[in-house]
């Protein structure tokens, strides 16, 4: 993936080499995603649902988040998210229909996060974001909450227990106050304070910011209350007990694979193969619209005060006069075991 994204260079012998090793590299990887049929132990499961990212341009099983309505999906290129409102001259960040997302040809979703200089708000230069959902909004249903129904990928552990994992690389997730994450979410039902239909579940989140111990950062979390925060989450960093780099080191170039285990009863977190993290109570047991959510986001101080401004503070993927990649992920699967019965 290297080699199709890097500048024109004049090919020498060394340039040669390091394109074959970084593609060596490539394919020792991409093989062994292949081989990766971990799934937790005591079940037997079959695959119900994937996306192995093959090909180019693209994704089909996954939407931007362009609006809470199909009207407004099917106008919008681009939409304001969250943090300061919903409309386009206030949003710190927004989710684009093209342009922070594409396949690779190598197997890979790329996702990146970029502050565009020659267009601003009062917050600054204008961020776009990668937020890609595996549902939409279908068509207005005034019986729905908030009047639309929701169509496209749902999970739910109330059939069968369910392993969902994803396989991604985010050694490049390093611009300050972004984070990576691929988690589940009902957009109409979540924090509505009943965890068994309505929940926001983070499967992972890895934040990057300028103090130390964000650098190695990686949460789970699980929020059903108003507001989130009061919720279940567990952050490990290099403070935390274990520490986050005896699980894994979100900052090396491997691909690391995160699975939940997931009944109406219990909720398990997994990194390649390793139980890190238990839910015991408030599971959502029978959720209604919740889908799954493979996003980079950015806002300054999101996770901790003074974590710097990534547009122009920090690490970035790379920058130019008139764009800056503040962070990129490489994201090889996405599967969904369901437990045989
Ligand atoms: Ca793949």
């Amino acid at each position: 993936m290297w080699s199709s994204l890097a500048p024109e260079v004049s090919f020498s012998q060394t340039a040669s080499v390091e394109t074959a090793q970084a593609e060596n590299d490539q394919a020792k990887t991409n093989e062994k995603s292949e081989d990766d049929q971990w799934t937790p132990p005591g079940s037997v499961w079959e695959l119900d649902w994937q996306d192995e990212f093959e090909g180019t341009g693209e994704v089909e099983k996954w939407y931007p988040m362009l609006g809470y309505n199909s009207e407004a999906y099917k106008a919008s290129t681009e939409k304001g998210l969250r943090w300061s409102g919903k409309t386009e001259d206030s949003a710190w960040m927004y989710s684009s229909q093209t342009g922070n997302h594409w396949l690779d040809g190598d197997g890979n979703l790329v996702l990146r996060i970029v502050s565009d200089k020659t267009k601003s708000n009062e917050h600054g230069d204008k961020v776009s974001a990668a937020y890609l959902m595996s549902g939409y909004p279908q068509k207005w249903d005034k019986s729905e909450p908030n009047g639309v129904k929701w169509a496209g990928k749902f999970v739910s552990p109330k059939e069968a227990p369910l392993y969902i994992s994803c396989r991604v690389r985010t050694d490049q997730v390093q611009g300050y106050s972004t984070w990576f994450a691929f988690w589940l979410f009902s957009q109409t039902r979540a924090y509505n304070d009943n965890p068994a239909d309505g929940t926001e579940v983070d499967i992972i989140e890895i934040p990057k910011g300028e103090k130390n111990y964000l650098k190695t950062a990686f949460t789970a979390a699980n929020h059903w209350k108003q507001g989130g925060g009061g919720s279940e989450s567990k952050q490990f960093n290099a403070l935390s007990e274990p520490k986050s780099l005896d699980l894994v080191d979100v900052s090396d170039s491997d691909y690391h694979t995160y699975g939940l285990e997931w009944s109406t009863e219990q909720m398990k977190c997994y990194v390649d193969g390793k139980l890190y993290y238990t839910f015991d109570d408030n599971i959502p047991s029978d959720p209604v619209d919740m889908m799954m959510l493979l996003t980079l986001e950015f806002k300054i101080n999101a996770w901790d005060p003074n974590q710097g401004d990534g547009r122009v503070d920090g690490p970035c993927v790379s920058d130019d006069e008139k764009m800056r990649e503040m962070s990129r992920a490489y994201v090889d699967y996405v599967r969904i075991y369901r437990k045989k019965k």
